[in-house]
């Protein structure tokens, strides 16, 4: 069944140039790139995407790892993946959460690292399961930025909205 999933290269894959690799990676599962681009990762943005952890004693380090302090790199490649069993598949491939216990085949395993502090650098995200999926790309897309129709839309008129157009 077709499915889609958020793929973030984390800041650390953006500093040690892994871009290329892990889409080489993840081109092994045939799924298709329904949507990408390179986000800045504001505070609410990095609160609200890992809001299920807010309570574990990491969070802090995590919200700056995301956000690129910890990188000097304050950006994300941001992708959603779309194809039969996209949630899955691309989550095999990326390997388990902690990369030093990740299949070292996999993207965590041969990338990621535990840092002396204890942050999990583990170069990618990928969405756990639909619901997350759903939520997570929501977060980070527009559906005008996505080629494929996934979630029902509707449009509503703005009023006197502002936006940067080119000078
Ligand atoms: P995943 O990213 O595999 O979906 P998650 O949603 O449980 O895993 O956690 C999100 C991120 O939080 C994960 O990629 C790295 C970090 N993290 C999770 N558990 C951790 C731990 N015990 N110590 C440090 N960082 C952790
Ligand atoms: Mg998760």
């Amino acid at each position: 069944m077709n499915e889609q999933t958020l793929v973030l290269i984390k800041p650390d894959g953006l500093k040690k140039s892994l871009t290329g690799n892990i889409l080489t990676r993840l081109s092994e599962t045939k799924l298709e790139i329904a949507a990408a681009k390179i986000a800045r990762v504001s505070e609410e943005l990095a609160v609200e995407h890992y809001k299920h952890l807010k309570d574990k004693p990491f969070f802090k380090d995590l919200i700056k790892y995301i956000r690129g302090d910890l990188h000097d790199r304050h950006k994300v490649m941001a992708m959603v993946y779309w194809g039969d069993g996209a949630i899955k598949k691309v989550r095999e491939l990326c390997g388990t959460t902690n990369p030093e216990e990740a299949d070292p085949v996999s993207i965590r395993g041969a990338y990621g690292r535990i840092t002396t502090s204890g942050v999990y650098e583990n170069a990618i995200h990928t969405s756990g399961d639909k619901e997350d999926a759903e939520r997570e790309i929501k977060l980070w897309f527009d559906p005008d930025e996505i080629i494929v129709d996934i979630y029902p839309t509707k449009q509503i008129t703005e009023k006197e909205a502002k936006r940067r157009v080119w000078a």
